[in-house]
């Protein structure tokens, strides 16, 4: 069986190299109805050849077309398995409104748009700005909702600094601490986000809800 599950996760990872969304999306399902737990199938399977052929065209051996598809590929796979996500949630009290962005220049969507969905199942309500949002839509949205949390997604190194124009930008204008702020994408890391002064950084979506639940001061729920 374990060597079944290995064989499986290997076919998803090689599905998003290939670029096959059918096929991707193919094995999303039958993850569901063998049982997986969905972020498994994300993590072990599917992760895993976005990661290669991100790693491919970092090193020159892959090209935009490939990335592409790769990109197509994963975000089919993953929006058949985040009705999955949102059903491990059980009801309960109304944990904080955060609103999620990729920063302005930058449209990478998958990752962020997988914490959004682990916030909402764990309580929170979220509203996703999507991708390419400048600082004062950002801030603009989280006065208009009274977020207590801006999460702030950036997958490129020349867009990563415009999480840091948010931040001066809501210090600027007095908003903090009544506001927090988490960074997250595949370039920060921990000492980019003291640089930065964020609240919290996590390098993935399981840990964006850890860190969201301290930032409400519910950590024990
Ligand atoms: C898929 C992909 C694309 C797709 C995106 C499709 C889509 N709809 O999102 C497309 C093809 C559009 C794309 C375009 C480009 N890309 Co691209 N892309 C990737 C790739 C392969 C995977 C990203 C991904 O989805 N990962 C899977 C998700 C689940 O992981 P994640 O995003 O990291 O998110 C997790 C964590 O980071 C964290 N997290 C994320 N957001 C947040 C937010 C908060 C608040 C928190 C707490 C946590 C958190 O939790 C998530 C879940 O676990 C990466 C390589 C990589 N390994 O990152 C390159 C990569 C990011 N891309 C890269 C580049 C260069 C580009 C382009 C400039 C290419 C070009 N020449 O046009 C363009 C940029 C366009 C733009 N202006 O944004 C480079 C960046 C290099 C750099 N140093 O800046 C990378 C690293 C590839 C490489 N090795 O060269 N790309």
């Amino acid at each position: 069986m374990t060597e079944d599950l290995d064989a499986l996760y290997k076919q998803m990872a090689q599905s998003i190299i290939d670029g096959e969304s059918e096929l991707a999306v193919e094995l999303a399902k039958k993850s569901i109805e063998l049982n997986l737990h969905p972020l498994d199938t994300i993590t072990k399977g599917f992760v895993v050849g976005v990661n290669y052929i991100g790693d491919q065209f970092g090193a020159g051996e892959a090209f935009l077309p490939e990335l592409v598809m790769a990109g197509e590929a994963m975000k089919a796979a993953v929006a058949v398995l985040e009705p999955e996500l949102l059903k491990l949630g059980e009801a309960r009290e109304m944990m904080g409104k955060v609103v999620l962005a990729t920063v302005e220049g930058d449209i990478h969507e998958i990752g962020k748009t997988l914490v959004g969905t682990m916030l909402s199942a764990s309580g929170f309500e979220v509203t996703d700005l999507g991708v390419d949002q400048s600082a004062d839509k950002i801030i603009g949205k989280a006065i208009e909702i009274d977020a207590q949390i801006i999460g702030m997604s950036a997958l490129l190194t020349t867009t990563m600094v415009r999480q840091r124009e948010v931040i001066e930008e809501l210090d600027k204008e007095g908003l903090r601490p009544r506001i927090k702020v988490m960074v997250g994408g595949a370039p920060i890391s921990k000492d980019w986000a003291t640089k930065i002064k964020a609240d919290g950084y996590s390098e993935d979506a399981v840990g964006a809800v850890k860190l969201a639940k301290e930032l409400v001061g519910k950590a024990d729920q």
